[in-house]
């Protein structure tokens, strides 16, 4: 369908507008991260937000735009924003995480974030990268195709944000620090929300609940983010099915089914035809979490919004079920179904010969305790921690540079080694639920590595989840880049059974894959921009414990391909 309702609507707002035929524009926006005390549950809380609202403003742009951001940090906390999902091509310095492509933005500073959006369109996020402080720094960035595009599927009536954020009733930066301190888990959080409200299932929450008003027969184009910390979610609508169009901004076939599963880190786009009695229909998510809720607490709660069909006097929506909190075969089975539109707009076809293959271990896994006169509160007394190939990051901070300057200047000592491993150090029987406890797997070093990439090299890598201590579903994601989705499969990868599943033809294209639990996913993608770029789980307290890792991208032949200078106004203090 090559003309739509919105494209005239834009086309309209053209010509009412003194712009000129010229299809990029430039936003520029100015964001003021400061205290605010805001009510949810029963409790007033101050917390750090942008410009005063949680979740933070949408960013709404066109394919082509380019996007100027002025972050001004009067909180007191470090701060730095990452655009969750944007290749960030030859703006390696606006990616965001703090000790990686920037130091951080320090409380009474400022930095301007300057790129362009190009190459991708549906729907993304913007986040901080410092520590817990997405919790309170978060918000949608949604791509539209330029002007004169059209989607690859008939216009929705309405666009709706549907951010999932996790709360809690604390400070979640001492939440965090507490968490340090003893080596534990941190505290679960208090609720799940939706564009920052947690629904009417909770204590003091029947006036913070979402509402969506709609229109009988019309079409609603979702556009779902899991902004929470640490969970990953279910999410269904009472009675109603949906229609996937996008994951993580790449467009896909249409995937019809009646729930979404979606791992912090990533986006669905879906379509919602309001095509029932008029009336009020519950949305809900809960967590998808496959650890042993009787030793590791289980955020074990359910966000709400209403759907309310205009003409509706119904006053007690209808609830949807959700599935158990365990139900890997309806998670499975989502990611499963999801392909690539192949020939849609910003399509890639998958590179096919490999330069670089990884095999890399992912789990989590003890260090030892550091705490005077106690032990620590991970099993056996020691500090809980998670590793990539046996090797738990750690962030440089302190070492002068971040890591991008480091490689800018070609001084990298102190700062980052380049010996990560292309493979585990030990062969085991990774998904042997019998491992969980076995002390000789456990400890991982600590250390901050890369991988060296040559300069647009095709890689392909394998995540291979470990059972030590617990198997769970790690959301990876990879900054810079996307990458599509060979295949999935559960237990241990094997290349001479399981290369013969990889789906070359039309495979999913996304920044964050679900390693499914007990089991492995293979991602090929081109490391078509020079830089360093992060590569970790998006459960944020994985990252905490040193689930990460990240590349080193050559620079090519041509200074269109070299890092170029950083901006004036970088944060200098690391
Ligand atoms: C902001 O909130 C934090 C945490 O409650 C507090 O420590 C700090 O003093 C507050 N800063 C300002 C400027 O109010
Ligand atoms: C961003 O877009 C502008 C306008 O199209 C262009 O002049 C500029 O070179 C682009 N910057 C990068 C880094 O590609
Ligand atoms: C309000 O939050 C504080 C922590 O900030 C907590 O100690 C207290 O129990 C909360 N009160 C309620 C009613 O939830
Ligand atoms: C919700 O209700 C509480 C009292 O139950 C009130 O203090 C609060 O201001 C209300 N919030 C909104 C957003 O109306
Ligand atoms: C509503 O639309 C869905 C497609 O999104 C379709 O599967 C379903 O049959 C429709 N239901 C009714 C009552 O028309
Ligand atoms: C899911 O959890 C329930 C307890 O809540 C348990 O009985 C069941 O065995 C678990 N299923 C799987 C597949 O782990
Ligand atoms: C640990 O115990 C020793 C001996 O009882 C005491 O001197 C020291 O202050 C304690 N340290 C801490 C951090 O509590
Ligand atoms: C980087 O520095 C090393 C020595 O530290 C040197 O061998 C190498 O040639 C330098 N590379 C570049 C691109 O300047
Ligand atoms: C732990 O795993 C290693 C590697 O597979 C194995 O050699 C060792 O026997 C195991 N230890 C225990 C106690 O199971
Ligand atoms: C690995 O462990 C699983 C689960 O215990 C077992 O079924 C499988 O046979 C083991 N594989 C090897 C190669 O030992
Ligand atoms: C990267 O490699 C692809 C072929 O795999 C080629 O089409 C493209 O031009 C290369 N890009 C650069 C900047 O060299
Ligand atoms: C904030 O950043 C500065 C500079 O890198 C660092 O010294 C300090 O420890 C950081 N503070 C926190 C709480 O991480
Ligand atoms: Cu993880």
């Amino acid at each position: 369908m090559r003309t739509s309702l919105l494209s005239l609507a834009w086309a309209l707002a053209l010509l009412a507008s003194s712009s000129s035929l010229v299809s990029a524009d430039v936003l520029e926006y100015t964001w003021e991260v400061a205290n605010v005390t805001i009510q949810r549950l029963c409790n007033e809380t101050v917390i750090a937000a942008v410009n005063g609202s949680l979740p933070g403003p949408t960013i709404n742009v066109r394919e082509g735009d380019t996007l100027v951001v002025h972050a001004i940090n009067n909180s007191p906390y470090n701060l730095t924003i990452h655009w969750h999902g944007i290749l960030q091509l030859m703006t390696q310095w606006a990616d965001g995480p703090e000790y990686v492509t920037q130091c951080p933005i320090l409380s009474g500073e400022r930095y301007t974030y300057r790129f362009n959006v190009t190459e991708q369109e549906g729907t993304l996020w913007w986040h901080a990268h410092s520590s817990f402080f997405r919790a309170w720094v978060y918000g949608a960035l949604i791509i539209r195709p330029r002007l004169g595009n059209s989607y690859p599927f008939p216009a929705p009536y309405q666009e709706v944000p549907i951010v999932f954020g996790e709360w809690w009733n604390a400070n979640v930066m001492e939440v965090e620090e507490e968490a340090i301190e003893f080596g534990g888990t941190p505290t679960i959080s208090d609720a799940f929300t939706i564009n920052g409200l947690p629904g009417a299932l909770y204590n003091c929450s029947q006036n913070q609940t979402f509402q969506l008003e709609v229109q009988q027969a019309e079409t609603y184009l979702l556009r779902i983010i899991n902004a929470a910390l640490n969970e990953h979610l279910f999410f269904r609508i009472a009675s109603h099915t949906f229609t996937v169009v996008a994951v993580d901004a790449a467009y896909t076939n249409p995937y019809a089914t009646d729930i979404i599963v979606i791992a912090p880190g990533q986006t669905v786009d879906a379509l919602l035809i309001a095509n029932q009695t008029v009336g009020s229909y519950y949305m809900a998510a809960s967590a998808y979490n496959t650890l042993n809720a009787s030793v590791v607490p289980l955020a074990d709660t359910t966000t709400t919004g209403i759907v309310v069909y205009n003409g509706s006097t119904s006053t007690t929506p209808l609830m949807p079920t959700l599935p158990a909190h365990n139900d890997t075969q309806t998670a499975n089975n989502f990611y499963l179904s999801i392909t690539g539109l192949v020939g849609g707009p910003h399509w890639v076809p998958v590179p096919q010969d490999v330069d670089e293959h990884m095999f890399i271990t992912i789990g989590i896994g003890l260090d030892f305790c550091t705490l005077q006169n106690a032990t620590c509160e991970g099993p056996n007394g020691n500090r809980l921690s998670a590793s990539m190939n046996n090797e738990s990051f750690v962030f440089p901070r302190g070492r002068g540079f971040s890591m991008l300057d480091a490689f800018y200047r070609n001084s990298t000592s102190g700062v980052y080694t380049r010996d990560f491993p292309d493979e585990p150090p030990l062969v085991f029987n990774y998904t042997d639920p019998s491992i969980n406890n076995n002390m000789t797997l456990a400890f991982a070093p600590k250390s901050t590595k890369v991988k060296t990439l040559k300069f647009n090299s095709t890689v392909q890598v394998v995540f291979q989840n470990t059972a030590i201590l617990a198997a769970e579903n790690h959301p990876m994601h990879i900054h810079g880049f996307n990458f599509h989705v060979l295949a999935q499969g559960t237990g241990n990868y094997n290349a001479s059974n399981d290369e013969s599943k990889f789906n070359l033809n039309d495979p999913q294209i996304r920044n964050t894959v679900a390693v499914p639990f007990g089991g492995w996913s293979v991602i090929r993608f081109q490391a078509n921009n020079p830089g360093i770029w992060l590569v970790h789980c998006h459960l944020e307290n994985h990252v905490t414990w040193g689930l990460t890792m990240a590349f080193e991208v050559e620079n090519g032949p041509t200074t269109e391909t070299t890092l170029p200078a950083p901006p004036a106004d970088l944060p200098t203090r690391c």
